[in-house]
């Protein structure tokens, strides 16, 4: 409240400062030129200032580049991305080369033909071959743009079964992920919301032969250059997939399959080990050390070193904890992801293990006689289980 009644006296002291200096104006001889019309000595200044914007948007563009270049992504590292980075490079660099030209142009422009009182503007009202060639030059660069990247959409796109993709089910909640592999048949058995409950809470259905070989976990694996098919789907919310440095993202859309397939080609072990990444981390880790020293002065516990990992993120906002909504992707030879996935309980194997832990009081049930029993199955009541407890006593 302050702020806004501060914001208000000011705004209110800046009209007073203008009125008082019209008024000074008003009153000044009238030697002075007090038109309004734009004089030799405004132009000028408007022909300079033109063109000390230009020169400051491409200063201030190198430094970006020079500065802020080293945060661009290391090359893909997903067999597509090399695709996907030329299609985005070219894109890129054509618009660069236009804006730059165009740019420079009209600002420079500008200061050369600012008003003159000696001079008269040329009355000009058109040309049809200029107007021809700044038609037809756009229209087929952006042409060959747009077919050159519905060519490569298609090939980013298309997974085809011939591949034998891995697949996968990726499952987005308000702030996890899943992950659900479809075991030895590759096939993921059937799932809905319906059949969420306790241990089972990607609604899997126990009921599908399909689900039983299924392993469902919070680490995803992936051999490296086998094609994974990606099955994405949402509990809750609109959330988003994205790896950013296997260049993929697809929306995760509740009450729909998405899917999204690519195939891995740098293990995490190779990317670890590359230039890029060790000189990231170190640099991470240098500032991490200075915060240390300042956290060890306030007595404060310290940051642990960074290392690297890739990292399946949510891209859409989509609530509280957002921001950390990530599941830590491990990209590993075909033999370690063996030996991983070996050790991951199936989702038969869940349920069975849940079953004998939580069905025993349907066990004990089994021993009253045959009518009772039937009952027990349908939804029990209250006085249900006084029976079943009054049977244990018996
Ligand atoms: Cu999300």
């Amino acid at each position: 409240m302050t702020v806004f009644l501060v914001i208000i006296v000011l705004a209110l002291l800046a009209v007073t400062g203008w009125q008082i200096s019209k008024i000074f104006q008003l009153s000044q001889s009238h030697d002075a030129d007090t038109s309004q019309v734009a004089n030799d000595k405004d132009n000028r200044l408007n022909g300079i200032l033109m063109l000390a914007f230009v020169i400051f948007l491409y200063v201030i563009t190198i430094y970006c580049f020079w500065e802020y270049g080293r945060f661009y992504l290391p090359p893909a590292s997903a067999e597509h991305g090399a695709e996907y980075d030329n299609l985005m490079f070219i894109s890129i660099a054509l618009i660069m080369v236009v804006q730059v030209i165009t740019q420079g142009l009209l600002h420079f422009f500008a200061y050369k033909y600012k008003g003159k009182k000696t001079q008269k503007a040329l009355f000009y009202a058109d040309n049809d071959k200029l107007e021809f060639i700044w038609t037809i030059i756009p229209v087929i660069v952006l042409a060959g743009l747009i077919i050159y990247g519905l060519f490569t959409w298609s090939d980013i796109m298309n997974v085809s079964d011939e591949e034998d993709p891995l697949v996968i089910e990726l499952y987005a909640f308000q702030f996890d992920w899943r992950a659900r592999y479809s075991g030895e048949d590759n096939t993921l058995g059937k799932a809905n919301v319906r059949f969420i409950e306790g241990v089972n809470m990607l609604g899997v259905d126990e009921s599908d032969p399909y689900a039983k070989d299924d392993v469902v976990v919070s680490e995803l694996h992936l051999p490296v250059n086998r094609p994974v098919l990606f099955k994405f789907r949402s509990q809750d919310v609109l959330h988003s997939a994205y790896f950013p440095f296997f260049r993929a993202q697809m929306n995760v859309v509740p009450g729909m399959i998405t899917q999204f397939g690519f195939t891995p080609t740098v293990t995490t072990a190779e990317i670890k080990e590359s230039e890029y990444m060790r000189d990231k981390v170190r640099s991470v880790n240098e500032f991490r050390n200075e915060k240390n020293k300042e956290l060890i002065a306030e007595g404060e516990p310290t940051l642990d070193a960074y290392e690297f990992d890739y990292f399946l993120l949510c891209n859409k906002i989509c609530g509280q904890a957002h921001y950390n909504m990530q599941m830590k992707i491990i990209v590993e030879t075909e033999e370690e992801f063996n030996a991983w996935m070996a050790e991951q309980p199936t989702f038969g194997s869940t349920m069975e293990d849940k079953s004998e832990n939580v069905d025993r009081p349907e066990d004990t049930a089994g021993d009253a006689p045959a009518d009772d029993s039937e009952e027990n199955e349908e939804t029990p009541n209250e006085s249900d289980v006084v029976a079943v407890v009054n049977n244990e006593q018996n």
